[in-house]
């Protein structure tokens, strides 16, 4: 029988054990919006994950949404990630990274020269964002025209070279929590006609672009995507998530990704929305790769998860934030430490960096 604690081969990866860090956003980049010494010693001391999926990184200046996250678009951002991919290789783990492009959530204050933010739409969305002035709705975004799709997907597929460069395994597509690809994705947000709006392949077109140029450059074996179908944090649900994102997954199939990662239910929150069914088998079923699933799970869900063969790996957020050697817990039944929610996003080592681990 499998277990959570069994190696994996995922892609070109070979993983010590199914247990993912999932990616979180802890706004603690330096400045530049790079990873610090800080976040060198954070991803360390998780490294007995089968596999780390590094934070939510903008692939560009324009692609940022929240202050002080760390991006992957220029070569000191680069430098600065190799420390952290060397550290977690130093210790026998795996990394990707978690490519990002927030879309309309965001403010023009955190955009070069005040941009407006972009989306499928011009329509703002019902949310705030974290700024140097706090807390604050977000601007109103500028619909994208198709004619700048191209350098888009340009962007994505540098963002994944530079991920490379840096010294990752491989990167995972954010394609969830309502940020730009999903909001070409759902009806509910992307109001445009033309190729990438309307039906559901033009909806997806743009997600299958940006799965193309990566998974041509640095290979599917390398290549991740996160999808939520339920998830409705800054939009509402798609008008049809089950055919939309059934869609997705077939089209997935082709290219021979390395996993699909799918957030059951509200993310962070309820994993069964209230008269919201969703059919998650019937992705897995479709999918050709490996299947990693999150939200939170319970240590006797997740053993029993895997073993049921329901899935093949099993992403952990905010119980690997409060518990870096997560792995061993798991093993040996071992409670875990308790989560400080007030120290999630931004600060320094408190809340970051100083969760105990057992002793030998
Ligand atoms: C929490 C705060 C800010 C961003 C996501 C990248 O939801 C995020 C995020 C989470 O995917």
């Amino acid at each position: 029988m499998t277990t959570l604690f069994d190696p994996i081969q995922v892609g070109d990866m070979a993983l010590a054990n199914r247990i993912v860090m999932a990616p979180l956003t802890r706004n603690r980049a330096i400045e530049g919006n790079k990873p610090g010494p800080l976040t060198v010693e954070y991803y360390r001391q998780r490294a007995t994950a089968g596999l780390i999926i590094a934070e939510a990184s903008p692939i560009s200046p324009l692609a940022q949404g929240y202050l002080d996250t760390p991006g992957i678009w220029s070569a000191e951002q680069v430098a600065a990630w190799r420390e952290v991919t060397s550290a977690v290789h130093g210790e026998g783990g795996k990394i990707v990274l978690q490519l990002w492009h927030v879309g309309r959530i965001s403010h023009s204050s955190l955009l070069p020269d005040g941009a407006a933010p972009v989306s499928s739409t011009d329509r703002v969305a019902n949310a705030s964002t974290f700024t140097r002035e706090g807390f604050i709705p977000v601007s109103k975004p500028r619909a994208l025209r198709d004619d700048e799709i191209p350098a888009l997907i340009e962007d994505y597929r540098r963002a994944a070279r530079n991920a490379i460069d840096a010294g990752f395994d491989g990167v995972e597509i954010h394609a969830a929590n309502t940020y730009l690809i999903e909001q070409f994705l759902r009806d509910s947000v992307n109001d445009r006609s033309g190729p990438y709006g309307g039906s559901i392949a033009n909806r997806a077109r743009l997600l299958l672009e940006v799965v193309a140029a990566i998974a041509g450059e640095i290979g599917a074996g390398r290549t991740g995507i996160r999808l939520s179908p339920m998830t409705t944090f800054t939009a509402p649900l798609d008008s049809d998530p089950q055919a939309l994102y059934g869609y997705v997954v077939e089209q997935l199939a082709p290219f021979g990704l390395a996993y699909l990662h799918v957030i059951e239910g509200e993310t962070g929150g309820t994993r069964t929305p209230e008269g919201k069914p969703f059919d998650y088998e019937a992705l897995h079923r479709a999918c050709k790769g490996a299947w990693m699933v999150n939200n939170g799970y319970s240590r006797d869900l997740a053993l029993q998860t895997v073993a049921d063969g329901k899935a093949d790996l099993v992403a952990f957020g905010r119980s690997f934030i409060s518990t870096p050697d997560l792995v061993r817990r798991l093993r040996e039944g071992a409670a875990l430490n308790e989560l400080r929610a007030d120290k999630l996003y931004g600060g320094g080592a408190e809340g970051y960096t100083d969760y105990p681990t057992l002793a030998n």
